[in-house]
């Protein structure tokens, strides 16, 4: 049924760019320096959101840098073939985005210094997103129907495993000083603020003009124009049909999709999986 993916340690991964050795480097030799920093997410979560965010920071708001050199080279995604040579080869501070769950991470990140920020989002938005991001794509295999799709999700039978485990997995790390939980509802809602909290975190200080110009090329309308952050360099000759990466951008968008079936079904395995944690965890509740 899965075997259009490439399996490592009993989570399913995309089917193309991905290989087992490599998988096993990160795990195993890939050293986690201290003035990197890491971007986790589970897919969908509004990764690339925060990458065109955290790298306005570092230049102040100048957007020259992610008007003219693509996201995955800005931050290069670890886990695949081509991430992960290029942040070998990176001298310097490195910005590394990650989908791996905790256990299949670099442990020599678990020793170190180095920041990480992990955000999370509203994981029926999530399903919903990936349903319209992989729908006829090479990347996955083809569920047929939103339906089947809904069911793969429940179950984590699809790329990266379970959203529950994941999240479940990172948030361990919730009380480290150097890890920071953000949740992309958060941004949606006071995107200024946000950014604030992640300035703080990596202890720079923007003034209110630069503050201003982070929010402004990092906007959904901004980004979904830039050619360096949409996704629309990615040729279908490498992914079926392409990937468009500035669907909506929004909340609850899942409430346009779910059946009220599907919408009790989710709640049920969401208090199932996700017991246990404080009130207010996850604001969308
Ligand atoms: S991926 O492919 O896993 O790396 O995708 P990821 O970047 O994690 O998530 C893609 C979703 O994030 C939304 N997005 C944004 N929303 C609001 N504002 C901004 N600036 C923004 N940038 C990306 C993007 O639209 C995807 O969500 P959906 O719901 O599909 O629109």
């Amino acid at each position: 049924m899965m075997s259009d993916y490439n399996w490592f340690e009993g989570i399913p991964f995309p089917a193309i760019s991905y290989q087992r050795e490599i998988l096993e480097d990160i795990r195993n030799r890939f050293v986690v320096k201290e003035e990197d920093l890491l971007i986790l997410t589970y897919p969908k979560s509004g990764t690339n959101w925060l990458v065109e965010i955290v790298c306005l920071i570092q230049t102040k708001g100048d957007p020259k840098w992610i008007q003219t050199v693509p996201n995955w080279d800005r931050s290069p995604w670890i886990e695949t073939d081509i991430g992960y040579p290029a942040l070998i080869n990176k001298e310097g501070p490195r910005l590394i985005s990650s989908h791996l769950p905790i256990h299949l991470f670099s442990k020599s990140f678990f020793s170190s210094k180095a920041k990480a920020i992990y955000l999370i989002r509203n994981p029926r938005d999530i399903l919903v997103s990936g349903y319209f991001f992989y729908g006829n794509t090479n990347i996955v295999k083809n569920p047929g129907s939103f339906g089947t799709y809904f069911e793969w999700f429940l179950k984590g039978n699809v790329i990266y495993g379970s959203w529950f485990e994941h999240v479940r997995g990172w948030l361990s790390m919730r009380e480290w000083d150097n890890f920071l939980v953000l949740y992309y509802e958060d941004l949606k809602k006071d995107p200024k603020g946000t950014i604030k909290k992640i300035c703080d975190f990596l202890g720079k200080n923007l003034g209110p003009d630069e503050l201003d110009l982070v929010f402004k090329y990092s906007s959904f309308q901004a980004m979904k124009e830039n050619n360096m952050s949409n996704f629309s360099l990615i040729t279908e000759d490498r992914v079926t049909n392409g990937l468009k990466l500035m669907r909506k951008g929004t909340t609850g968008d899942w409430k346009n999709h779910f059946t009220v079936a599907q919408a009790e079904a989710f709640d049920k395995v969401f208090q199932e999986k996700m017991a246990g944690f404080p009130p207010g965890m996850f604001p969308w509740e």
